[in-house]
């Protein structure tokens, strides 16, 4: 196992979810290094449901531990929520970790995010509502207000007051809200620092240890390589690094401590929010997917775009990534299916292309070209081999990992733990 990344070759929801909990077996930390509480992720064990935004699924094994790292953006209330969901289920949360680095995702933050998607009017990136942009921004901006500033009380009410002050202005003029009481927001907000301060260290160290030992770590990325902030579907992105190099950054650890990446594609592709997406599928076919596929956002209920499989992303992701190996998942979706397409290459004003393009304008104008492969009509649900697979599914599996030029290593026939093949 060693120290591993794994990622979403896709715009999210590939079901990394499932892997990670399959890896977290091995894994002696588990490490979440971007995002926050946009991201979800539903793990499904003995047949109870886990809806997990911020906690590693590794969280759901007694002995492993959990880290969410300096590159997340944590929401308390929302943490705190999962910290208690865990407890009537009976899981121990003693094994959380909280990096002291990370940065607070704050009541303004959220209220900012959804005023300006309104205010983009047709322009909005479709983003989930958390305050996942704004907590980002002021990071960069150098305003933000970190999980050791929430440690340090008298320090952190003259920053809040003062930041909440600054945000009232935005609130009031720009986007026409009432204005947050700055008492009552710092009252809240050291109410859940007393309750997150026993999980809170610092997470690099407690990283390094791990890998001076030579415990198995593995790195969980949210969302997917196409809603990365700079190799994305810029402006329709998240605001942080999905991808693999993301992990070092968000982490803290050097990219000579990592040995493998693996990439997470379902067998279709999905994408939540707006911005282009060549291999849409409007029509029946789309709702089908989305039917079979329960395709609906962990965190908002949205419903999911669907479509056929994209290789041009999906060679970009093991690109971008440098990805060792595949896991496939849903491939049972398509169970019903007589043909099935994938994308093996864009058609951008009549010419040819084989790579992704960076730029949105161009992006916007790919047309799918198609290569249709028959379907296996039948179920693939009770498979736990390649053996075991219908002829045409394993054909489409040995065409999706040619054209992206990966081995396919895990393969995921439904959600619960045991409907997986592990290629040997
Ligand atoms: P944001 O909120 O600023 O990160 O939104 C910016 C874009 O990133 C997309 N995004 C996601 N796409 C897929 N899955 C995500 N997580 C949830 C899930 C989404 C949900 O697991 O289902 O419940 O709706 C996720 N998080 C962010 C988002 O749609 C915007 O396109
Ligand atoms: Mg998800």
């Amino acid at each position: 196992m060693a120290n591993v990344i794994v990622i979403g070759a896709q715009w999210g929801d590939e079901g990394k979810g499932k892997i990670t909990d399959l890896l977290s077996k091995s894994a002696d930390i588990v490490v979440r290094y971007q995002g926050g509480v946009n991201a979800g992720h539903t793990v499904v064990v003995k047949e109870q449901t886990f809806k997990l935004h911020l906690i590693p699924s590794g969280i759901l094994y007694p002995e492993t531990q959990c880290i969410i790292g300096s590159g997340t953006v944590i929401d308390p209330q929302v943490l705190i929520g999962e910290l208690d969901q865990l407890d009537t289920l009976n899981v121990s949360t003693e094994n959380l970790m909280i990096s002291q680095t990370a940065h607070v995702t704050m009541p303004y933050h959220r209220l900012i995010d959804q005023a300006s998607e309104q205010k983009r009017g047709n322009k909005k990136i479709g983003t989930t509502g958390r305050g996942i942009g704004p907590t980002y921004a002021d990071k960069s901006e150098r305003t933000g207000i970190r999980i050791l500033d929430l440690m340090n009380a008298d320090h952190v009410e003259e920053q809040l007051e003062w930041t909440i002050n600054y945000k009232n202005v935005i609130l009031e003029k720009l986007y026409e809200m009432p204005p947050l009481d700055p008492k009552a927001v710092i009252e809240e907000y050291l109410g859940y620092a007393e309750r997150l301060r026993p999980h809170v260290v610092d997470s690099s160290l407690k990283i390094a240890e791990g890998v001076k030992k030579k415990r198995n770590i593995l790195f969980e990325g949210a969302q997917g390589t196409l809603l990365d902030l700079d190799h994305g579907t810029y402006p329709y992105v998240t605001s942080s690094n999905p991808v693999a190099g993301g992990a070092c950054v968000g982490a803290g650890i050097g990219p000579t401590m990592i040995d493998r990446v693996i990439g997470v594609a379902k067998a279709y592709t999905t994408r939540v929010g707006e911005g282009p997406f060549p291999t849409e599928l409007d029509g029946d076919l789309g709702q089908e997917l989305c039917d079979r596929g329960a395709e609906f956002g962990t965190t908002t209920g949205r419903r999911r775009r669907c479509g056929w499989f994209d290789a041009v992303i999906g060679r970009y992701a093991v690109r971008i990534n440098g990805m060792d190996c595949l896991a496939i998942t849903k491939l049972d979706v398509l169970d019903t299916l007589a043909e099935i397409k994938v994308c093996v290459a864009y058609n951008i004003d009549g010419v040819r292309c084989e790579n992704f393009p960076s730029s949105a304008l161009r992006f916007a104008r790919c047309e799918p070209i198609y290569e249709t492969l028959p379907g296996w009509q039948q179920s693939t649900a009770a498979c736990r081999s390649l053996e075991d697979l219908p002829k045409a599914a394993l054909n489409y599996l040995k065409f999706l990992a040619e054209l992206m030029e990966v081995p396919i290593a895990i393969v995921s026939l439904g959600a619960s733990r045991d409907q997986t093949i592990i290629v040997e």
